[in-house]
């Protein structure tokens, strides 16, 4: 059974439909086209995922969203990509990509511009390529699968660090790979919400884990001991925010120093069992790679073209429209705290 978040926040059962019936939204039409070669047909469609890198519970969790929706429609499916998150790594298996045919790429970006060049020879060659997760420069994609948006992203952790630290104190962030289009869009945006709207919390410093879970562990160390009257950090990596947790739960600032961000509740759980971590956010990881996937298929097949306003059907979380500059939206940010948490398992 799937449940998308804001269901089962209103504690309300999605009722299942049979993947089969769903196979229909994507297999026709041979209008339109994505700009970018040949559409598919559906009988050989194939669809490559590229996470920014493999062995990541997030990644893994979207991994099941967007192969269910390529068995779905009835699409061969691969999920390739390298162990560390780098743009470099990700260029050797858009380059395959491409040699093969593949009809769409479904990439997490390591780098907004480091990949254009590679994309654009991709779709050159006929590739679909769709970003999710993490966006490129608009010009390298057809369409951008966006998790939540970025002001929602930057409230929901600002307002959780404020509300755990009582509105006062020095904040870090703990963030993923240096390059890395989402993070750096969200703590833009979350830096300058909690100026305008917390004057008594200072953001001082901004750290990179890397997406690596020991380098980020490290960094929680190093960014402990180095600011003593740290009262809270925030990562909006679910690999960082792990790592964090891990580090304060096994030390003196555990109950002291305040930790929030973005983070999966299978990760999360025993820190909010054990009072290490009170609250954090996300949004369902896998509904994302359904809905990337979807929207590939849409593409690929000529079903859309990706204009602002063409709609296509996702399966069981339902109709999206393609909003300005190629952006389709998954939904709002959720919040995990010790009252929900077991009602999720990913
Ligand atoms: C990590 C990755 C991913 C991000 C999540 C929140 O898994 O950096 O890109 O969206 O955290």
């Amino acid at each position: 059974m799937k449940f998308t978040l804001s269901r089962v926040a209103a504690g309300a059962a999605v009722s299942v439909i049979a993947a089969l019936t769903l196979a229909g939204c994507a297999d026709t039409s041979t209008s339109g086209g994505s700009g970018s070669g040949d559409a598919a047909s559906s009988d050989d469609l194939s669809i490559t995922l590229l996470p920014k890198n493999l062995g990541n519970p997030y990644f893994d969790a979207s991994e099941v969203g967007a192969s269910a929706a390529a068995e779905a429609l009835g699409a061969e499916f691969e999920q390739v990509g390298p162990t560390e998150a780098t743009p470099d790594g990700q260029v050797s298996y858009i380059n395959t990509a491409a040699q093969q045919g593949r009809s769409a790429l479904v990439v997490s970006a390591n780098d907004p511009n480091a990949i254009c060049d590679a994309l654009n020879e991709a779709r050159d060659n006929g590739v679909t390529v769709v970003t999710f997760d993490s966006d490129t420069s608009a010009d390298c994609r057809d369409l951008f699968i966006n998790q939540a948006d970025t002001a929602g992203i930057a409230k929901v952790q600002g307002d959780l660090i404020a509300e755990q630290i009582g509105e006062e104190g020095e904040v870090a962030i703990l963030s993923a790979s240096a390059n890395a289009t989402n993070q750096n869009t969200w703590n833009e945006a979350l830096i300058e919400y909690v100026n305008e709207t917390y004057p008594d919390i200072e953001i001082i410093d901004t750290v990179y884990g890397d997406d690596e879970d020991q380098k980020s562990f490290d960094q929680t160390a190093a960014l402990l001991q180095s600011n003593p009257d740290l009262a809270g950090i925030v990562s909006p990596t679910t690999v960082g925010i792990a790592a964090a947790a891990r580090y304060l739960s096994d030390s003196d600032a555990k109950g002291e120093v305040a930790l929030t961000g973005l983070g999966t509740p299978n990760q999360m759980r025993e820190f909010i069992e054990d009072g290490t971590v009170e609250a954090f956010a996300l949004w369902n990881p896998e509904d994302l790679g359904t809905l990337a996937t979807y929207a590939a298929a849409a593409v690929a097949t000529g079903e859309i073209e990706g204009a602002e306003g063409d709609t296509f059907s996702a399966g069981d979380l339902g109709e999206f429209t393609v909003g300005a500059d190629g952006v389709v939206l998954l939904g709002d940010p959720f919040v995990f705290d010790a009252d929900n948490i077991d009602e999720f398992q990913f």
